[in-house]
């Protein structure tokens, strides 16, 4: 049977380290599509000759010819620009909504089948237009923002505890910006409730350091943004879909009613399987909890009609 194709649409920072990770885990083919000419092709020649150190056989093919991501099963999207110092995601949202209006005809055209990932900022935003720009079904086009965000509050609870972060379970919901939240109720330490194990404060602390985590980074390279957490989240996506795992995620969904919301995207736990985002699930929450993912919904509300996508 052949192996299912990925294209990677963006062979940036975030785009090469997705194409590493897919063949780490011998996802399937891999394209890298870019418009810079030589960067995609460099770093596919480059990752396939690491194959036999990585173990792998998946071919990984670089592009500038969106001819060549006919097919894909799988679409990750990162073609877009990365915030500077002292930019909010959202200060991303004209030019980066240019160039998906442009991935999104493209895949209309050439992927018509494939499951879409966008990572893309503001995320919320560029996932919306790419299913509004596609007509893909809502099932085939999600957007990663929650993993991430839970990956790094589950990140600072292990590091804080002094425990595996395989024992750290939590959700953050809501939109990827400063609006996220962050659930610490929903968290879970091998089952074990997280105010158990620490103060109110400390929990807070580490909540607060989740919703300004992209920015710290930011502030740390100068130049660009985080890519091996934003990969490794999306690759989990990706790996639910293409093994129908029946996964859990907190992902940004389109919500038609689901906790009050409809119409937009945002980040609510869903099931990722064979067919896409199989099922919206709907999790009890707290007035406090209700009103700040009313409070994100609005944010990212406000930002999608502004964009007049
Ligand atoms: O959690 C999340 N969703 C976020 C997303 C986490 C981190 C980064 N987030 C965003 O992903 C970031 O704000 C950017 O909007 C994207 C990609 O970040 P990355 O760090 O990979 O940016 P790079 O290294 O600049 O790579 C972007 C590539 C670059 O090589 C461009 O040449 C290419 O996108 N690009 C295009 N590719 C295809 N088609 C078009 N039109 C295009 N325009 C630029």
């Amino acid at each position: 049977m052949a192996r299912p194709k990925i294209a990677l649409i963006g062979a940036g920072q975030i785009g090469g380290t997705l194409a590493l990770l897919a063949a780490q885990k011998e996802l399937g083919d891999i394209v890298l599509y870019d418009i810079v000419e030589g960067v995609p092709q460099g770093k596919a020649l480059d990752l396939t000759e690491a194959r036999p150190i990585l173990q792998t056989d998946v071919s990984i093919v670089g592009t500038n010819d969106y001819r060549e991501v006919a097919g894909a099963d799988v679409a990750i999207v990162t073609a877009g620009l990365p915030r500077k110092p002292g930019m909010s995601r959202d200060d991303l949202l004209e030019k980066n909504l240019k160039i998906i209006r442009n991935v999104a005809d493209n895949l209309r055209e050439l992927c018509p089948g494939a499951f879409v990932i966008v990572i893309s900022n503001p995320l919320d935003a560029m996932v919306y237009a790419m299913k509004e720009i596609t007509g893909f079904p809502k099932e085939r086009v999600v957007g990663m923002a929650g993993v991430l965000d839970s990956s790094r509050f589950r990140a600072f609870v292990a590091m804080k505890l002094g425990v595996s972060v395989r024992e750290v379970k939590t959700l953050v919901l809501g939109g990827h910006g400063d609006t996220m939240v962050p659930l610490p109720r929903h968290c879970t330490v091998s089952g074990v409730p997280l105010h158990q194990l620490m103060s109110g404060e400390e929990i807070e602390g580490i909540a607060e350091r989740t919703r300004f985590a992209g920015g710290e980074i930011v502030k740390l390279l100068k130049k660009g943004s985080a890519f091996y957490s934003p990969a490794a989240s999306a690759i989990e996506m990706a790996e639910a879909y293409l093994r129908d795992q029946k996964r859990l995620m907190p992902c940004a969904a389109y919500l038609e009613g689901e906790y009050g919301f409809s119409g937009y995207y945002m980040g609510v736990p869903v099931i990722i399987g064979g067919r896409g985002v199989e099922r919206i699930i709907e999790i009890d929450l707290n007035e406090e909890e209700r009103d700040a993912l009313r409070g994100s919904f609005e944010h990212v509300k406000k930002l999608v009609d502004s964009a007049g996508i």
